[in-house]
C-alpha cells in the first residue's frame, strides 16, 4: 500500500489529488490534496470516480479492430498501427492530403503531449482538416475578439471584482468559467461573498451559482444578445459608464448608442420575459463609477441563436465600463508553464482572421483559427469531390454522440474508409470505428496542467508536473495518445515536429522529453515545479504587474462594426413578443456528475444519474398532464426524442432543460436505459451562425407532449 500525489485531469480544473494504491498497483482510495495550492483539499464526484475508471469492467485494455461482421477482436497494438498508416498512405495516394482528418476532442485536451502533436501531424500531413469541439462551444469568444478587439491584460480579476455578471453560465457545476472560477467554485464564491462580492446571474434556470447571486435574472433563452443591448441602453442613458476609458480605448461609441437606442428596458422586458425594473436594477447594480468587475459568458448565449451577436453585445458592456486590468493592476493568474510574457494596458486591434482564408467547401463556411469547423464534419466526409474527408482519426472525442445532428453524424462516420478512435471506453463513436487504440490513463502517465497559450484559464497562477504514479493494468497493451501520431508519420516517412521543434523519428521520444520541450522557457522552469510534488502557487512578489500601452496611438475596441450594426438593427426590427409557438425552448445545460459523456459508462455514475431527465417547471408539468419518471416526446423542426421528465421549480416556465451526450446510436433503445440525444433535435445545415458556423444548440424551438 502507498500514497501518491497527483492532479486530476478529467475536467481543467486539475484538482490536486492524493491515491491510495495497493500492491496490485488498483486504486483504492483517493481524495482531494490538502496541499494542493489551489484545490486545497477540494475534488468533485467526477474525479473521486477513478478507481472504477481505471480497473472497472467498462475500460478497454487492449486495441481492437472491427470485423465485417461489426465484432472487434484484439490486435497487437504495432500491427494495428501498420495497417492504419497503410490504408492513410493508400488514401493519400490518390493526392488529395485534405482527406485524411483529425477530430480532437475534451479527453485530450488535459493531456500535454496529445495536444502538443496534434497541428504538428496535421501539418506534417499537410492536411487542413483539422476539427475540433472548439466550434461546438465558445469559438464566439474569439470571433468577438477578432471583431472587436481584446483587452491584452485581461478583464479585471475576480478577486479584485465588487460585481460580476454571469450570463448563461454555471461555474459553480462546471468548474469552468475562463479565468474566473475554476477548482472549489463554491468556497471561493463564498469567500468573495463574504468580502463583500455583487453577484448577477442571467440564465433561464436558477442555478446553483444563482443562489449567491443579488440577482438572478430568468428570460426566455435566446435573448442575451437583447438583454446586454438593453443593459447598454440603459447604462450609456444613465451615463454608467466609463467616459474617460472610452474618450481613449474605443472606437464607435455613438454608433453603438444609437444601435441600442430601440432596446428599451420596456421593449427588451417584453421580449426576454423579465421586469424592465429588474433589468434597470441589473444595469445600476453592474455599471457606475469606481467598480470593478467584469461580465462573463458560458455556454448559455454561446450556443443560443444569434450567439456571436450575443457575445459581442456582452464583451461591450465590458468595454464601455472599462473592466479591465489596469496599468500597475497585479495580475495574480500568469500561466506558469507558457513563456513569460509582458502584460499591458492596450487593445489588441481586431484581426478578423477569418476574412483573409475564403470560403471552404461546405456551405461557404471558412476556417477559423486554423480550424475547420465541427458543424461541417458530416458533409465534409459525406460530399465527395476533392477534400472530401476519407480517414478520420478522433483522439479524445465522442462525435458520434456530440456533433449536432446525431443521426447524420452516425451515417458520416459509419461511411469512412477509416475511422480510427483513440479512446478507453466503448463509446458510441468507438462503436463505429475500423481500429480502438484505448490510452493510458492521467495516472498512468507524466504530465503537466493544460495551458492555453498564454491565456489566463485559471484564476490563479500556479503549476505542478505529476510523473505516472500507477502501472497500467496488468496484460494491457495501452498507448501514449502522441505516440500514435508519432509512428504513424514515422510509418508515412514524414518528419514531424513537436511544438516547432523537430522529433527524432528513428526512436520514439519519451513522454517525459515532449513535455520538457513543450516546456522550454517557461515562466518557472520544469526543474523548480518538480520540486513541489502537490504543486506551487505564484509567489505575490513575483506577480506580474500590467504595464501601461505601449502603442504610440492606443489602438482602439471596434464596438459597431458594420456586421455587427446590420444583425443588430434585424433583432430591433423584430416584434416585442415572447409568445412562443412551439410553447417550449430547450436549453442546453451540465450535469454535476459527468463531463460531457465521461463517466456515462460508470457504474457508480449511473448510481446516481441513470438518464439524463428533460427537467421542466411543475407548472408546465402538471399544465401537460405528466409527472416526474413520466415518457415525454420532445420534437423540434428537424427530430423527435423521447425523454423521461423531472420536475424542476429552478426552471422558468417554457424551458425545458435537457444535458447533451446520452443516448445510444440505436435511436429507438429505451430512454431510461441510455437516455436521450438532444443532437438527434440539432441540424447542422440550418440555424448556423456566420464565421463559425455554430449551430443553435440552446433556445431551440420544441413541442412536449405525453408519451
Ligand atoms: N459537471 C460538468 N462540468 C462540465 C461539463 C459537464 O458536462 N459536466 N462540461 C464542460 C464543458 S465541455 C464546458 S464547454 C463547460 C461549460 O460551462 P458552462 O457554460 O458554465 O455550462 P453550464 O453549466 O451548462 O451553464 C450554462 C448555463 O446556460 C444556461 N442557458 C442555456 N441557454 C441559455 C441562453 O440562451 N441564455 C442564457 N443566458 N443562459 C442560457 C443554462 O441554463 C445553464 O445554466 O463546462 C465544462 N464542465
Ligand atoms: N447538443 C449539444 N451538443 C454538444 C454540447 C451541448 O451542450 N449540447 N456541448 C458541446 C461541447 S461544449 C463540447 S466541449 C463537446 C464535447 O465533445 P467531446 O469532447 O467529443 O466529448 P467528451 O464526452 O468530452 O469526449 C471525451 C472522450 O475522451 C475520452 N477520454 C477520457 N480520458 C482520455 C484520455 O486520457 N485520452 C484519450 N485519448 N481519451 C480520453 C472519454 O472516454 C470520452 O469518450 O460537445 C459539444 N456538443
Ligand atoms: S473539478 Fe475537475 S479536476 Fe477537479 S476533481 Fe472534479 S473533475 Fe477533477
Ligand atoms: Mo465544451
Amino acid at each position: 500500500m502507498r500514497k501518491e500525489t497527483s492532479f486530476c485531469r478529467v475536467c481543467g480544473a486539475g484538482c490536486g489529488v492524493r491515491l491510495t494504491i495497493d500492491d496490485n498497483e488498483q486504486i483504492v482510495a483517493i481524495s482531494g490534496d490538502r496541499d494542493h495550492p489551489v484545490s486545497a483539499g477540494y475534488a468533485c464526484f467526477k474525479g473521486l470516480q477513478a478507481a472504477e475508471t481505471y480497473h472497472g469492467p467498462a475500460r478497454l485494455r487492449h486495441p481492437l479492430k472491427r470485423m465485417p461482421d461489426g465484432s472487434f477482436v484484439r490486435v497487437p497494438l504495432e500491427q494495428a498501427l501498420d495497417e492504419i498508416a497503410a490504408a492513410v498512405a493508400s488514401i493519400r495516394e490518390a493526392g488529395d492530403d485534405e482527406a485524411v482528418a483529425l477530430f480532437k476532442g475534451s479527453g485530450s485536451v488535459m493531456t500535454t503531449t496529445a495536444r502538443g502533436i496534434h497541428r504538428d501531424f496535421m501539418r506534417a500531413l499537410t492536411s487542413r482538416s483539422y476539427f475540433s469541439t472548439f466550434t461546438i462551444d465558445q469559438s464566439a469568444k474569439q470571433i468577438t475578439a477578432g471583431r472587436m478587439g481584446a483587452w491584452h491584460a485581461g478583464k479585471d480579476h475576480f478577486d479584485a471584482s465588487d460585481v460580476i455578471l454571469l450570463f448563461g453560465t454555471n461555474p459553480l457545476v462546471s468548474h469552468s468559467t475562463m479565468g474566473l472560477l475554476v477548482s472549489d467554485p463554491t468556497k471561493r464564491m463564498k469567500a468573495a461573498r463574504a468580502r463583500g462580492l455583487k453577484l448577477i446571474t442571467i440564465d433561464p434556470r436558477f442555478t446553483e451559482t444563482s443562489r449567491y447571486a443579488d440577482i438572478a435574472l430568468q428570460p426566455h433563452a435566446g435573448e442575451d444578445p437583447t438583454i446586454a443591448a438593453g443593459l447598454l441602453h440603459i447604462i450609456l442613458a444613465e451615463k454608467l459608464h466609463d467616459q474617460d476609458f472610452c474618450n481613449t480605448y474605443v472606437e464607435g461609441l455613438d454608433a453603438l448608442e444609437r444601435a441600442v437606442a430601440p432596446f428599451t428596458p420596456a421593449y427588451v422586458a417584453q421580449r426576454a420575459g423579465i421586469s424592465a425594473d429588474d433589468l434597470i436594477a441589473t444595469a445600476r447594480l453592474f455599471a457606475g463609477a469606481g467598480k470593478r468587475g467584469a461580465a462573463y459568458s458560458g455556454t448559455g448565449p454561446d450556443m443560443s441563436p444569434r450567439s456571436n451577436l450575443a457575445e459581442h453585445m456582452i464583451e461591450c458592456i465590458n468595454v464601455v465600463c472599462g473592466r479591465f486590468k489596469r496599468a500597475g493592476d497585479v495580475l495574480p493568474n500568469p500561466e506558469l508553464l507558457s513563456k513569460e510574457r509582458p502584460w499591458f494596458a492596450q487593445v489588441e486591434p481586431p484581426t478578423r482572421s477569418w476574412e483573409r482564408k475564403g470560403p471552404g467547401r461546405i456551405r461557404g463556411a471558412g476556417w477559423f483559427f486554423g480550424e475547420k469547423l465541427a458543424s461541417t464534419l458530416c458533409d465534409e466526409i459525406l460530399t465527395p469531390g476533392r477534400g472530401q474527408v476519407r480517414a478520420l482519426i478522433v483522439d479524445g472525442g465522442n462525435p458520434a454522440s456530440l456533433l449536432p445532428d446525431k443521426a447524420k453524424a452516425v451515417r458520416a462516420l459509419s461511411s469512412l474508409e477509416l475511422l480510427v478512435v483513440v479512446e478507453p471506453f466503448m463509446t458510441n463513436t468507438a462503436r463505429l470505428a475500423h481500429y480502438i487504440l484505448p490510452p493510458l490513463l492521467p495516472y498512468e502517465r507524466a504530465d503537466v496542467p493544460t495551458t492555453f497559450e498564454g491565456m489566463s484559464y485559471f484564476a490563479d497562477g500556479w503549476a505542478q508536473y505529476t510523473k505516472a504514479i500507477i502501472a497500467p493494468p496488468a496484460d494491457s497493451e495501452l498507448v501514449d495518445d502522441w505516440y500514435v501520431f508519432w509512428s504513424i508519420a514515422k510509418r508515412l516517412g514524414l518528419p514531424l515536429n513537436y511544438g516547432g521543434k523537430p522529433l527524432d523519428m528513428d526512436q520514439p521520444p519519451s513522454n517525459e522529453s515532449l513535455i520538457a520541450m513543450g516546456l522550454e522557457g517557461s515562466m518557472m522552469p520544469l526543474e523548480e515545479v518538480k520540486r513541489y510534488p502537490s504543486g506551487v502557487a505564484i509567489d505575490p512578489a513575483d506577480m506580474p504587474k500590467v504595464q501601461p500601452c505601449a502603442q504610440e496611438v492606443p489602438a482602439r475596441f471596434v464596438v459597431m462594426p458594420a456586421d455587427i450594426a446590420e444583425e443588430l438593427a434585424i433583432v430591433a426590427n423584430e416584434p416585442a413578443t415572447n409568445e412562443d409557438s412551439p410553447a417550449y425552448r430547450l436549453v442546453a445545460r451540465r450535469e454535476r456528475f459527468v463531463q460531457n459523456t465521461v463517466g456515462i459508462d460508470l457504474a457508480g455514475v449511473r448510481a446516481r444519474t441513470p438518464f439524463n431527465p428533460a427537467y421542466l417547471n411543475p407548472e408546465d408539468l402538471s399544465s401537460l398532464g405528466l409527472a416526474t419518471g413520466d415518457k415525454v416526446a420532445i420534437a423540434s423542426d428537424h427530430g423527435q426524442i423521447i425523454a423521461i421528465a423531472e420536475a424542476d421549480a429552478t426552471l422558468r416556465r417554457g424551458t425545458v432543460a435537457v444535458s447533451h451526450g446520452w443516448g445510444d446510436v440505436n435511436f429507438d433503445a429505451d430512454a431510461r436505459q441510455v437516455g436521450s440525444s438532444t443532437n438527434l433535435l440539432i441540424a447542422d445545415d440550418r440555424d448556423v451562425e456566420p464565421i463559425n458556423a455554430m449551430v443553435r444548440m440552446s433556445g431551440i424551438p420544441v413541442s412536449i407532449s405525453g408519451v
